[in-house]
């Protein structure tokens, strides 16, 4: 073999996200483009006698970029690489793999629940050796890379065939092609109890029925080894579970909005336990006959019920966690559990120092991530398997009736009182117009301004006194690095709160978020907790939408897409 360097020029914009690198397909097709990134993320590493784990959702790009990963990496001394069969690996398994063959690191191909195909976008994003994603001091490393970047080097080997389970020997370096699922399986067989999940689910075949949708995302093959062939449901329990390069022309993302391929046949055939999950397999939705759960109850109540999970009865909840614009009701669990609890910035590389310093076991984000310290990535499977596990322990304590989504819900709100939650996205808007709207809050922070006034819902007549307004900034515990400007939030003086946020993941223009939280007490009754999410938090949202001349700004009567 012989190493090649190749001329190049550097690109601007290669600047990781919230979750790497996510741009057009034709963007990384530019000569060079996917090069100059590899191997800036080489030079920002210890590349040289490296193990990296390659892998990713299967979309389309994948595996020209995965025989490039190889060529490039094998040129700059990574000395093996671990490889998804298909150049596939969900993000969860992924992290999984790097944990358990002890890599130095890997690199997930994804750009997660965004569509994908000739025209859609792709992804690169860097993890490290805890499984996670790479925190800011490393993303930032490769971007001053790629600001400087002259040259990349190469090695001229023929392509290695991806299809085949085994190991080879490539030029100077090794590959090994392995199973995408059996590590994974194997993974939650360990964390839940399979055989009480499994009598319950037999047991109930009629009056519990399951349906998950893999959107024709990665986690298909996952979801069929799991809820097909460990846990005994029939074929009709999985639908859309062949993974497609371009997601079958879908948006996998699991929501009420781009799920809906579940929700019609959940509703249609009142199914009481349906599910989703995105392209790369780390988001879920949980969605039952007339019960949604929103993400940041869903995180809650996993973890008040906690203990009926073998993983944690047996290691136990060091503590809580969510990013910050995801609603409080998981606070109010590590309360009443005397827990340790964090509010970290949007994106699931916060967590890992935490649990990595073995101070944090569960956490979540309301964008429908949900995870533990079984990996470093959110995890759409573990989540749904989590929710069987927890249904089928509250029926085994209550064999009489049949208790489900809304039954769990409604007791839970009875314990802990409801926060109410919805998130307006703005997608691909003027970026003059979001930074308009950045400015006006910043300037509200600044003078004060906006503090102490009253605001009236013409629509339900409450009047909404805001008692602050703050960007969130955030010091990580562990290595005290700190991550300013990090969403804005309005805090009104009943504890609602309005935050806003630009997207770090978008591929073409701005995306602004606006997250609404309101909290209703246990004791505000039946009626008022277990209103429709749109009704309870109506008068907020308007209230909101005038105080920031969102809608003029955005030039947007209404939002992309409401979750
Ligand atoms: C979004 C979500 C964030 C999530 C991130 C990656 O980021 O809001 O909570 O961690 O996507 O999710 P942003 O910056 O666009 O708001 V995924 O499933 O890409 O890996
Ligand atoms: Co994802």
């Amino acid at each position: 073999y012989q190493v090649k360097e190749i001329q190049t020029k550097p690109y601007d914009g290669q600047k990781p996200g919230t979750s790497g690198l996510r741009k057009r397909v034709k963007v990384f097709q530019q000569q060079n483009y996917t090069e100059n990134f590899i191997q800036a993320i080489l030079d920002s590493i210890k590349a040289d006698g490296a193990t990296l784990v390659i892998g990713g959702d299967g979309r389309y790009f994948s595996p020209e970029t995965v025989q490039t990963i190889l060529r490039i990496g094998s040129a700059n001394g990574v000395k093996k690489f671990i490889v998804g069969k298909d150049s596939i690996l969900s993000t969860p398994a992924a992290s999984n793999v790097i944990r358990k063959y002890k890599a130095d690191g890997g690199i997930l191909l994804t750009a997660s629940h965004n569509p994908g195909g000739p025209n859609n976008d792709f992804g690169i994003k860097y993890n490290v050796s805890n499984g996670g994603p790479a925190p800011e001091g490393v993303t930032n490393k490769i971007y001053e890379a790629t600001k400087t970047i002259q040259r990349y080097k190469v090695i001229e080997a023929d392509p290695v065939d991806l299809s085949t389970i085994g190991e080879t020997t490539y030029g100077p370096s090794q590959v090994q092609i392995i199973d995408s699922v059996k590590d994974y399986v194997e993974l939650l067989q360990e964390i839940f109890d399979f055989t009480l999940i499994k009598d319950f689910l037999q047991n109930n075949a009629e009056s519990f029925r399951v349906l998950f949708d893999g959107l024709h995302g990665v986690t298909g093959p996952y979801a069929r080894a799991i809820l097909v062939e460990k846990l005994g449901l029939p074929e009709g329990a999985v639908q859309n579970c062949v993974p497609l390069p371009d997601f079958g022309g879908g948006h996998p993302d699991p929501n009420l909005t781009y799920a809906d391929s579940l929700v019609k046949v959940v509703e249609k055939n009142n199914i009481q336990f349906g599910a989703a999950s995105d392209g790369d397999g780390d988001r879920n939705m949980i969605y039952g006959k007339s019960a949604f759960v929103t993400p940041s109850d869903s995180v809650a109540i996993i973890a008040d019920w906690a203990e009926v999970i073998p993983y944690f009865k047996k290691g136990g909840v060091k503590g809580l966690a969510r990013s910050m614009p995801t609603s409080k009701a998981i606070d109010l669990v590590a309360e009443k559990k005397g827990l340790e609890y964090f509010e970290v910035p949007t994106g699931w590389k916060f967590f890992g120092n935490l649990m990595d310093a073995g101070r944090l076991s569960i956490c979540g984000e309301e964008s429908f991530g949900t995870g533990s310290d079984h990996i470093r990535e959110k995890d759409g499977l573990w989540a749904i398997v989590a929710w069987l596990n927890i249904l089928a322990a509250a029926n085994k304590e209550s064999p009489n009736e049949l208790i489900g989504i809304k039954e769990l819900l409604n007791r839970h709100y009875s314990i802990y009182g409801r926060s109410f939650f919805s998130r307006y996205d703005y997608e691909e808007v003027s970026s003059e117009g979001a930074n308009k709207l950045v400015a006006l809050l910043n300037d509200a922070i600044k003078t004060s301004s906006l503090a102490n006034t009253t605001h009236h819902s013409t629509s339900t007549g409450q009047d909404y006194k805001i008692s602050s307004v703050t960007s969130f900034s955030y010091t990580d515990p562990i290595d005290e690095s700190v991550s300013s400007n990090q969403g804005q939030i309005v805090l009104f003086d009943d504890g609602s709160r309005v935050v806003f946020r630009l997207s770090g993941t978008g591929s073409a223009g701005a995306t602004v978020r606006m997250y609404v939280e309101r909290y209703v007490g246990p004791k505000a009754g039946e009626k008022e907790l277990s209103r429709d999410t749109a009704e309870g938090l109506k008068g907020l949202i308007e209230v909101a939408l005038r105080i920031t001349n969102l809608r003029e700004f955005l030039q947007r009567d209404e939002p992309t897409v409401i979750t």
